[in-house]
């Protein structure tokens, strides 16, 4: 932090740092799994400030004041959040509704149709000018600088806009956009198109992880509202007001680097899940359409059925924590993933017992190839599983940054391992020696498994020691400061 660092720091987002939940130990704190929340959490703890979010937990209301008020950290208090309560209809229409079944599948090109309805929309406006009011005018005066997040909340810079005029006040407000910006020609579907943009333009900055994202949200603005593009300075002029764009790619907050050897960490990981094998591959998701996990799936079948040396040797690990599971394209989705799985073991173990197989293993002792674990992992847990793995494979069909790539890459550090990423996860702009595919390439994604597992060590050594520079170079905190200081440059 330098001496232009804002004071009086406000953060809105959907998600809370800390909730509180009833459970059968009475109420306990809970962190969510959230980059978001790990690389604004930092910051917020160092300068203090007020934090705005959805208070989701089953004990969130009785443990803060009347104004829904909570000090936290709990243990050692550094800020304030402030929670917003939200009925169960609008948690639908808001939440599961406008937000992750039109704009998620709008967002990210994963060929599932986004849902556009009218009662979500308005739901979903009137919940955005909700956050925006939950910041008293008092609170609003004091504020310097003020951090919106994600496509929750696009309406907010709007929102606090016509009070930050009407007040005359000089606070900045930056948008921070999580996922991808698609081209226009797609974006226009939307039927609240032109809406949505003039409520983000509200921002004085607003962020993206890759610039080609950038490109395609001012080229969205350029062809649906009538504003002024400056390319060379990177600005909409709207309303007689300039909007900043910036690209500005998120880093991750490192998981525990685990103090063991990676044999005997394999080998406790194969334990912990029931497997034996040799070569630990590895996915760790949310159970999401757009992570691509039945892609990675069929790639692994395509490559055992091309190489079979490697059936009982290689086994494929699959963290999947449940995620939006009150959206029917979600369950679905989580029922796909285990039934492919089942079938693909169940292929293998039929194939290998059949008397014409060269590699007779018998039943008994037949391994699965893919061990799918759909729970959360603690931090540590995660940090043992990357640094393990020999192989990592994330397969997004589109992803915002993906930050699963870089926590591998970092936890790897000086040892050997392959990392195998969608080129159209924006993670792929920044570690181009990972070994990038496209995931809707069954063939290419088989062919270079086998790549990445037969690559020499001093290849994988020189590939990863590149990668691990630039992860290491700029974290979460790095990110967020960069926000902050663009805000008041
Ligand atoms: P996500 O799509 O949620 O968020 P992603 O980048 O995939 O983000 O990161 C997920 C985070 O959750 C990682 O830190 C990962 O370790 C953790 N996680 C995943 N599965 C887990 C499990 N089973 N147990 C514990 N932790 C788990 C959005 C965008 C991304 C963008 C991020 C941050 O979609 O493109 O990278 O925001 O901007």
């Amino acid at each position: 932090m330098n001496d232009q660092t804002p004071r009086n720091l406000v953060i809105f987002s959907n998600r809370e740092p800390y909730i509180h939940a009833h459970t059968r130990h009475g109420i306990e704190v809970q962190r969510p799994a959230s980059g978001l929340v790990s690389a604004l959490e930092p910051v917020m703890r160092k300068l203090g400030g007020l934090w705005i979010a959805h208070g989701s937990g089953s004990a969130d209301a009785e443990t803060c004041d009347t104004s829904g008020v909570i000090a936290v950290p709990p243990e050692d208090p550094l800020y304030r959040l402030k929670r917003v309560w939200l009925s169960p209809t609008e948690q639908r229409q808001y939440y599961d509704g406008f937000s992750n079944e039109a704009l998620w599948p709008l967002f990210h090109l994963a060929h599932h149709q986004p849902i556009f309805r009218r009662t979500d929309w308005d739901t979903y406006t009137r919940v955005n000018e909700r956050f925006a009011n939950s910041l008293s005018d008092a609170e609003l005066s004091a504020a310097s600088s003020i951090l919106v997040q994600d496509f929750h909340l696009a309406l907010v810079p709007q929102f606090l806009r016509s009070r930050i005029s009407q007040a005359q006040l000089s606070s900045r407000i930056a948008l921070t956009w999580h996922i991808p910006w698609i081209p226009s020609e797609i974006y226009k579907i939307c039927p609240w198109a032109k809406d949505l943009l003039a409520g983000m333009l509200g921002a004085d900055l607003i962020t993206f992880h890759t610039a080609s994202y950038g490109i395609n949200f001012l080229e969205s603005c350029e062809r649906l509202l009538e504003c002024r593009i400056d390319r060379e300075r990177q600005t909409v002029t709207f309303k007689g007001r300039d909007t900043k764009v910036k690209a500005t790619p998120i880093g991750i907050d490192p998981p525990p680097l685990a103090n063991k050897n990676q044999s005997t960490l394999k080998g406790a990981i194969f334990r912990k899940f029931g497997v034996s094998a040799e070569i630990l591959a590895l996915g760790v998701d949310r159970l999401d359409y757009t992570k691509g996990i039945p892609q990675r799936l069929l790639a692994i079948e395509e490559f055992l059925d091309k190489n079979p040396q490697f059936l009982g040797k290689f086994c494929f690990i699959q963290i999947a924590s449940p995620t939006r599971t009150e959206v029917t394209a979600y369950r679905n989705f989580s029922l796909r993933v285990q039934s492919e799985t089942q079938r693909i073991n169940q292929k293998f173990k039929t194939q290998l017992s059949m008397e014409t197989s060269e590699l007779k293993v018998h039943p008994l002792l037949y391994c699965p190839p893919i061990r799918l674990v759909l729970e959360n992992q603690t931090w540590e847990s995660l940090g043992e599983l990357y640094r393990a793995a020999d192989l990592c494979i994330v397969s997004s069909l589109h992803d915002g940054m993906n930050l699963v790539a870089k926590e591998y890459v970092w936890a790897k550090g000086n040892l050997n391992g392959a990392l195998l990423l969608s080129k159209f996860a924006g993670a792929s702009h920044e570690l181009p020696e990972a070994f990038l595919f496209n995931p809707y390439d069954q063939e290419e994604s088989a062919r270079l498994i086998y790549t990445a597992l037969t690559a020499s060590q001093s290849e994988l050594r020189e590939r990863m020691k590149k990668m691990n520079h630039r992860v290491t170079a700029r974290d979460a905190r790095a990110w967020a400061e960069d926000i902050l200081s663009s805000m008041t440059a």
